[in-house]
């Protein structure tokens, strides 16, 4: 009976490939999103433009040392929003911590991230492949923390294009990639509607990164 009661329990955490790392339902979402309103009242969210002037649709804002940017000048990181000249507001203390112990469980020690960039998805908003190669240290992973509205995150591998592997993220989710998975490409299907009782129709997600 015992051994019942354990297996129905989920593990904290899940690896899911090498360098994938999956911890369902990880986060305080209240605590994550009241920063995310703190950042968004300092420095609102923007759809930035690519380096070719193509929109981005889901909109974005940062906290940290460095955010992560993009306009006609290139994809980068700034030490501060070229838009307003203000600094990013601090990742606060608190909530660094909580990744930088989630990273630790998944074997990457000593992660302490200087930025974080927050996507928000509205309805029928997508990203498109990429990887995250802005970064100076590839041994340092990403950590990522989805809020709201539940979406599909898609991972492929080092080559663009390809079958992805799909991973539903839901409120309070936390997935880390690094390692041999750091440089994967990697993508969100479009958001559905649908409604959380935090976030109304929106999707949030905070991607913790080293950058510099
Ligand atoms: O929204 C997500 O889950 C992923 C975000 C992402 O891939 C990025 O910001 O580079």
């Amino acid at each position: 009976m015992q051994n019942d009661l354990f297996s129905s329990i989920a593990p904290e955490m899940e690896k899911i490939a090498d360098g994938v790392h999956y911890f369902r339902n990880y986060v305080d979402g209240d605590l994550f999103f009241e920063q995310i309103m703190e950042v968004a009242r300092i420095i609102p969210f923007r759809h930035m433009v690519t380096p070719g002037g193509k929109r981005i649709n889901v909109a974005g804002t940062s906290m940290g040392d460095a955010g992560w940017y993009s306009d006609r000048r290139g994809y980068r990181y700034e030490k501060s929003d070229p838009l307003s000249g203000k600094d990013w507001p601090p990742i606060p203390k608190n909530i660094n911590h909580i990744i930088s112990e989630a990273a630790a469980k998944a074997g990457y020690e000593n992660f302490n991230a200087d930025s974080c960039f927050i996507n928000r998805y509205q309805p029928g908003v997508q990203l498109t492949q990429h990887q995250d190669q802005d970064e100076q240290d590839f041994s340092q992973p990403i950590v990522s923390v989805s809020l709201g509205v539940s979406a599909i995150f898609q991972l492929y591998g080092d080559i663009r294009g390809g079958t992805a592997y799909n991973i539903p993220l839901h409120h309070c989710d936390l997935l880390i990639f690094g390692g041999p998975a750091r440089k994967y490409f990697h993508s969100v299907k479009k958001l559905k509607t649908d409604n959380h009782p935090l976030t109304g129709d929106k999707r949030y997600n905070l991607t913790f990164r080293k950058a510099f």
